[in-house]
Order: structure tokens, then sequence, then C-alpha cells
């Protein structure tokens, strides 16, 4: 039997509670299939371990992930930690040194989810974010000269190199030719005269190798509003890293709310593991009470379960997910239910099991 070694880092705030709804239905899927399996290795790391030890994670830690198949992301950051070192000392870093270059963001109205839009039919909020996920705007290239001085200068360097902005273009128009949907990209070339005007330029360098993809570019100041006004324009998209953060939590907003929003970070050559995570974060306003939404969650272990080959059952989980939604009687109370984060998973595990 095949069985899938998972790194599990919980992390922080209701990260430990809404991963081990996403571990029950897991295992309730493998329990369904009987011919796989996983077995889950819990790292406890994230700003409690930095509070103890400085890090975020263990010194060798990279080292430690590198021989798991995936890795199971709860939410990183919690008040007394900088969010910038919570972020980059655990997310960021596992995300470029694993070399988890494509971030994928489903933006899907499911039936049964509350959308803030009117006018707006369901079946056109159906978009595939794909968002370069290891350098643009997140490069971590910077310097803070003459700190605290008159003339102190701040600089933070958006680094577009050309394998890696080809490679994640690339990756778009090989989804939406294999989805039989249009390409949109998203960039901001009047502004951001070096990196865009790049980006726009290998977007339509890399378009000449697909004929068959319908595509369309935007600004990303346009592409925020069409999102709203004009959902249904937008199918796959790509974007660079920054615009691809801000730009899902405004699909999430339109797609049922934060607590339904998944993403996979795909290192697509298999050199090495890929991680699975909620967008959400940490929410320490609602840690520790049993009432964390773990939808966002299993729906980012259907993506680990499409990642291993398993779409079926990866559909299968978003599918009970909906159901979940339209029967409308466990829901957390961010969704204006009373359920728990525990039997939410609970009900999600039964509809799949039945
Ligand atoms: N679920 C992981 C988490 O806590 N994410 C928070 C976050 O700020 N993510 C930023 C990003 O996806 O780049």
């Amino acid at each position: 039997m095949k069985t899938y070694n998972i790194a599990v880092i919980a992390g922080d705030g209701i990260g430990p509670e809404v991963i081990d709804e996403g571990i029950k239905v897991l295992k309730k899927v493998a329990e369904l299939d009987g011919g796989f399996a996983f077995d889950f290795t819990y790292f406890p790391w994230g700003c409690e371990y930095y509070t103890q030890t400085g890090r975020m994670m263990a010194e060798d830690g990279i080292e430690q992930l590198k021989k798991f198949d995936a890795i199971y992301l709860g939410a990183v950051g919690f008040p007394g930690v900088p969010d910038h070192i919570s972020l980059w000392d655990l997310l960021l870093i596992i995300r470029k040194s694993f070399d988890q270059y494509v971030n994928i963001r489903p933006v899907t109205l499911l039936d049964g989810a509350h959308c803030p839009l009117q006018n707006v039919e369901r079946k056109d909020i159906d978009m595939l974010f794909i968002r370069e996920n290891t350098e643009g705007e997140y490069s971590g290239a910077g310097d803070w000269l003459f700190k605290g001085q008159e003339h102190e200068v701040v600089l933070q360097n958006g680094v577009f190199s050309r394998k890696g902005t080809e490679r994640i273009i690339r990756y778009a128009f090989e989804t939406a030719k294999k989805q039989g949907r249009s390409l949109t990209s998203i960039s901001k070339a009047n502004a951001l005269n070096y990196s865009m005007v790049f980006w726009d330029q290998v977007f339509e360098e890399v378009s000449a190798d697909y004929p068959e993809v319908k595509t369309a570019s935007y600004l990303v100041d346009a592409a925020a509003m069409l999102m709203i006004t004009d959902p249904k324009r937008f199918e796959v998209v790509v974007t660079s890293n920054l615009f691809g953060d801000i730009l899902t939590d405004v699909g999430a907003a339109i797609a049922g709310g934060i607590g339904l929003a998944a993403g996979a970070n795909i290192n697509p050559e298999g050199t090495f593991p890929s991680m699975f995570e909620p967008v959400h974060g940490s929410a320490p306003d609602i840690a520790g009470r049993g009432i964390g939404n773990p939808l966002a969650t299993i729906w980012s272990a259907s993506q680990m379960l499409d990642h291993f080959g398993y779409e079926a059952y990866g559909k299968k989980v978003v599918d009970a997910i909906e159901q979940l939604l339209v029967e409308d009687e466990v829901l957390t109370p961010d969704m204006k239910g009373s359920a728990s984060t525990s039997e939410v998973g609970d009900r999600i595990a039964d509809i799949i099991g039945n």
C-alpha cells in the first residue's frame, strides 16, 4: 500500500484546530479508498516555538522537511512576534527553499456560499488564480540604510527573473489549455516601468506558443474593480506574488469569505515537497475557542489529493463542502452558524463516507 508521508505544521492561533479537521478528512478519504494511506508527522513550529527558542522552526527545519511527500500548514502569526518574522522565517522560507513557485488559489462560488455581489450569477465566479510564489515583490531583496537618521532610506526590490517569470506564465498557459479556458494576465506596466513591462513582454512571448488559449491583460487596479463588477471575465488568472496575494483576498470576499479560501504551493517538478494551506491567517481573536472555520483547510486537503493524482477524491471533498453549505446546518459562526470546528469536520467526513 502506498503511504504518503505528510509533515504537519499546525502553527499558530486557529491553525492547530483547523488542521485537525483537514487531517480527519484526509484519513476518511484514505479509509474509503483502502489503497493508500497517510502518515502524519507533527512539527511544533510557529510563534510559540519562537518565543521559546528564538526561531520559527528548527535550524535544520528545511532539511527535515525535505524527505516528506507534502507539507500541510495551518496558520502563522501571533501577537508578540513581528509579522515579518513569523511569515519570512517559516512560510516564505519554505516556499523559496522548496522552489514552490506556483501558488494555486481557486476563487469559486459554491452553491450555498454567501456572495455579497448583486446581479451576479453563481457560475460567473469561477476563477483559478495562479500566483508567482517565490520572487517578485516578495523577493526579500532590499536594504534599510541610515536607520533612525534624518536621511533614512528603505528599499524593497521586486525581482523578476526571466526564468521565474517565464515558468509561472507557461504553467498558467498549460493550465488554461488543459482546462479549455481563457488566461488573463494581471500586471501594472504603466507605473512599474521595468518589472511589469518585462512581465507583459514575457506574457506576450509565451502566448505565441499557445494560439489556442484566449488571452486578456489588465492593470491590477482595473482588475480589482472588475472582479467585483464583472467577475465572469476571469477564468484562469496569472499574476505576480504581491498582486496575487491581494487579489485572492478580493476573490475570497466574493466567493464565500476567507474561511473558504484554499491555497496550494506547488513545486511542479516534484523535486521538493509541495505545501498546502488555507489562505487565512491565525485569527488570534478566536483562537482556542474551537470555532475557527476549517473549510479552507479542508479544501486545501482536496488540492493535496489532486496533487497526488487523486482528482476524483479532490472533487469529492469540494462537493462535500458544497453540500454542507447548501444544507446550511453545520456552519461555524463566521458563516452565521453555531457549529464548532470539529462538528464541521465531522459532517464533511460523514458526507464523504456516504
Ligand atoms: N495559512 C497560512 C497563513 O497564516 N498565511 C498568512 C499570510 O499572511 N500569508 C501570506 C501569503 O500567502 O503570502
